[in-house]
């Protein structure tokens, strides 16, 4: 009999098995009920007229229900496709065009939501009404290549790509994680990142899913709510800021932190001085690890042996990763192939060809170099990227939105380096005469259009952007400016 590919082996544990969920207010589901909850939202799903294959399109704040509906959604042979909940209307309608889903999950269905989706055809719902208690449906067959979700991701050109996952994809990179992290039904994770992303959805969830082990499912990275929960945990995951921040911080000490077994980070670079300064402070060694939307984990240091500061660790065991083209300091592009890779991108055959080599590598974009033992460091990205946070900022999409507002000839966008989002968005702008710009007008007139972490921080006013002989903008000339 053919099964959910995925499903089948996120929920096999017993009913009775450790606690799954206990968030900060009292809210706690074992395993037993939580099939149960899965499969009455998976019914409600069908009721409203998902079918196999068709999207479900997301917008929703952190909660247990939001997991729920990731989980149904992938039980009724759907696609889950989570957005950021910093998104603006604006955005929103991009992403139900090109998503084309049958359902649209918002926390509070207004009026003008609904008028929206209805126009295109879309049925718009509550995670509450979808979660409510009701008939149950069993988990469609799915196989390993059918599709389980689809990540956005900016891209360079500014619009949007909708990353494939399939059930094979996310469940090969699950497996592997839990192994080399040895996650079991005996650890608790500390649960602070959001569920839009591969990180806090993916890596996290499905982790301790099918490691059948518990997690304190906190609605944000709120450093008091962190310190009064990790007592009872055996483990966290999350962005450099998180581990920044704890720094900063007296009550994370060596003997607090002594139950603990593992610290993972990821998403964006770890400093070497914040591996060196957690380390001196707590004694754990945080276990960095590396990877993309398009990719799921590619490398992560050892678990057990050297946990190297400042490096991402070896290729993941079943993943092949490569550098292409090396210089002579052995820096080139990382090349990803394996069971994690994407498909491609959503009805985007243009971008999928673009981004695999002919031989069928994934190209990262990411600038690698590996030392004598193996270990990768990520050396540079050869995308114009901006990681602020954990959040991905490409600054086309960001130059187009300014390059259109009145007064503006044209625009750059960069990184520039923060001591607490590792990166924050700058804007150098040029103006037509007599105009003025400043971070609160920029910010006012982009409010509708863009996310709040998409929105630059800092702005310069320029008489003309820094260019090459071949007209290049120089972002590397405005970066070491400020
Ligand atoms: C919030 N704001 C931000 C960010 N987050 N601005 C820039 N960058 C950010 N990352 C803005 C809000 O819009 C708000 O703006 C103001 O900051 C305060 O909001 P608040 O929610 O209080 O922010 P915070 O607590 O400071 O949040 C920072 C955070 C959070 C804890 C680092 O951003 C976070 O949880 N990041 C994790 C991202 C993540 O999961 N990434 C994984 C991607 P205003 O005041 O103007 O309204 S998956 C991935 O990258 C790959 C696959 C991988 O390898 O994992
Ligand atoms: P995303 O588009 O959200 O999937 O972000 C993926 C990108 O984040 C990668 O291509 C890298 O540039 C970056 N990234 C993820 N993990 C790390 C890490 N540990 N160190 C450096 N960069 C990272």
């Amino acid at each position: 009999m053919s099964v959910n590919t995925l499903m089948s082996a996120l929920l096999t544990h017993q009913p009775d098995n450790a606690l799954f969920l206990n968030t900060p207010d009292g809210f706690a589901l074992e395993y037993g009920p939580l099939r149960k909850r899965v499969a009455q939202t998976a019914a409600h799903l069908q009721a409203v007229g998902v079918k196999p294959g068709d999207r479900v399109l997301c917008q929703i704040a952190k909660s247990p229900e939001g997991l729920l509906l990731y989980l149904a959604t992938v039980a009724a042979g759907a696609v889950f496709v989570p957005l950021n909940t910093g998104y603006t209307g604006a955005e929103i309608d991009y992403f139900l065009g090109d998503a084309d889903p049958t359902l649209l999950v918002l926390d509070e269905t207004t009026e003008a939501a609904r008028c929206v989706a209805e126009r295109r055809g879309v049925h718009v719902a509550t995670p509450i009404e979808l979660t409510a208690s009701g008939p149950e449906a069993f988990p469609v067959a799915r196989g390993g290549a059918d599709l389980a979700a689809i990540l956005y991701t900016s891209g360079t050109t500014g619009r949007s790509k909708g990353a494939m996952l399939t059930h094979d994809n996310l469940l090969s990179n699950a497996q592997v994680l839990r192994d080399l992290w040895q996650f079991t039904q005996d650890d608790s994770l500390l649960h602070a990142l959001p569920i839009f992303h591969t990180h806090g959805l993916f890596v996290a969830t499905n982790i301790m899913l099918l490691a059948g082990g518990r997690m304190v499912f906190l609605p944000s990275f709120d450093i008091d709510a962190v310190a009064g929960h990790l007592p009872e945990c055996t483990a966290m995951m999350g962005v450099p800021t998180f581990y920044t921040r704890m720094l900063g911080d007296p009550r994370f000490t060596r003997k607090a932190l002594a139950h603990m077994r593992v610290f993972v980070s990821g998403s964006a670079p770890l400093l070497a001085e914040s591996h060196a300064g957690f380390k001196a402070r707590t004694g754990h060694a945080i276990l960095e690890r590396y990877g993309m939307t398009e990719t799921n984990m590619i490398t992560s240091n050892p678990y057990d042996g050297d946990r190297r500061a400042g490096t991402v660790g070896h290729p993941l065991p079943g993943v092949e990763m490569r550098i292409t083209a090396p210089d002579a300091q052995g820096i080139g592009v990382v090349e990803v192939k394996g069971p994690n890779v994407t498909p491609g991108y959503w009805r985007n055959t243009e971008k999928t060809a673009e981004s695999f080599t002919e031989d069928g590598w994934f190209i990262t974009g990411d600038l690698g170099q590996l030392d004598a033992d193996g270990y990768l460091s990520i050396v540079g990205r050869q995308k114009d990227l901006v990681i602020s946070g954990g959040f991905n900022v490409y600054p086309k999409e960001v130059e187009v939105e300014i390059d259109a507002l009145p007064g503006v000839v044209e625009s750059a966008v960069y990184g520039l380096p923060d001591p607490d989002l590792g990166e924050v968005v700058a804007a150098a702008i040029v103006l037509k005469a007599d105009g003025a710009m400043d971070v609160a007008s920029l910010g006012a007139a982009l409010s509708d259009k863009l996310a709040r972490f998409k929105i630059p921080r800092r702005v310069r006013v320029l008489p003309e952007l820094p260019r090459n002989t071949m007209g290049k903008v120089q972002k590397a000339q405005l970066r070491a400016e400020g």
